[in-house]
């Protein structure tokens, strides 16, 4: 299971590059870069404050929860997703591998220590190490900068080793996240996608729901559960 920020859009988190995207506002090379935190560390802070700000207010929708449900539902369950707002958390999945980070951590540039922190605003722009007074970052990945490869290494040998491989809510034009589905369907799993919008994976999928994931999972979920209950019997 890989998703995107087009499940979270219907708990009203923006999207990156949907209609009211944040790319099409904020220009990425200006907010999601190392050069641009080291040239402004203050405005890549505020503009972080403000996500967090509004992420904060928001809760898990029925995409985010069924995926929580799965997790005991189906005995190998893996959640992978590229979203760093916590949602899947929220809703009570226990077991997200978070490829990108989170947007509720950060990390000492000097030391590379993580820390949690869920204060809204934030008390200082930009914060500092409490420990060595260096400057703290978002413990995020930002364009150009590499995944952290234990993570990467996971995430690779979940997708190229499950039966089903579900991308939803994705653009699927941002690297190496978007290779995980082609992993598995080159491996042999099926491979679903759900989007209202079809995406440079469409072609390698052998479903693909043209709807939103806060509609179409809990439809799916209860027709899976209906078999399972008919196979019980
Ligand atoms: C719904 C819906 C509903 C709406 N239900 N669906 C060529 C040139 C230059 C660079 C590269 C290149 N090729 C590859 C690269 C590298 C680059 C990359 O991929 N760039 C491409 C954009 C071209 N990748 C990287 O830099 C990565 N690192 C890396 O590769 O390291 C090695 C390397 C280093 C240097 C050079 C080359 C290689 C790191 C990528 C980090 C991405 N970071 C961000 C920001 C995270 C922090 C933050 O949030 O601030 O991650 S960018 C942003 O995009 C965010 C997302 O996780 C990621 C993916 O976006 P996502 O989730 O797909 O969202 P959207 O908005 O794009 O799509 C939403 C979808 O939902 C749409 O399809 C809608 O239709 C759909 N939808 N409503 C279901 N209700």
């Amino acid at each position: 299971m890989l998703t995107g920020a087009g499940i979270s859009a219907e708990s009203g988190i923006p999207t990156f590059r949907g209609e009211d995207g944040l790319w099409r506002k904020y220009r990425a090379e200006q907010l999601a870069t190392l050069s641009a935190f080291i040239q402004d560390p203050k405005l890549v802070w505020e503009w972080y404050d403000w996500r967090r700000g509004i992420i904060d207010t928001k809760e898990p929708n029925p995409g985010h929860e069924v995926l929580a449900g799965w997790e005991g539902f189906f005995p190998q369950f893996a959640l992978i997703t590229q979203n760093i707002d916590g949602l899947h958390q929220k809703a009570g999945s226990n077991n997200v591998t978070e490829l990108h980070g989170n947007i509720w951590k950060q990390r000492c540039i000097e030391e590379k220590t993580i820390s949690e922190y869920h204060d809204v605003p934030l008390k200082e722009i930009p914060p500092h190490c409490p420990e060595c007074g260096a400057l703290l970052r978002p413990h995020v990945v930002w364009f150009g900068e590499s995944l952290d490869g234990t993570i990467l290494q996971k995430s690779f040998m979940l997708s190229s080793t499950c039966d089903v491989m579900f991308a939803i809510g994705t653009s699927a034009v941002v690297q190496p996240a978007a290779s995980l589905p082609l992993s598995a369907a080159e491996a042999g799993a099926k491979f679903i996608e759900i989007n209202p919008d079809p995406t440079p994976l469409t072609s390698y999928a052998d479903f693909s729901f043209r709807a939103k994931s806060g509609e179409l999972l809990p439809l799916l979920d209860a027709e899976l559960r209906r078999r399972s209950e008919e196979k019980k019997e």
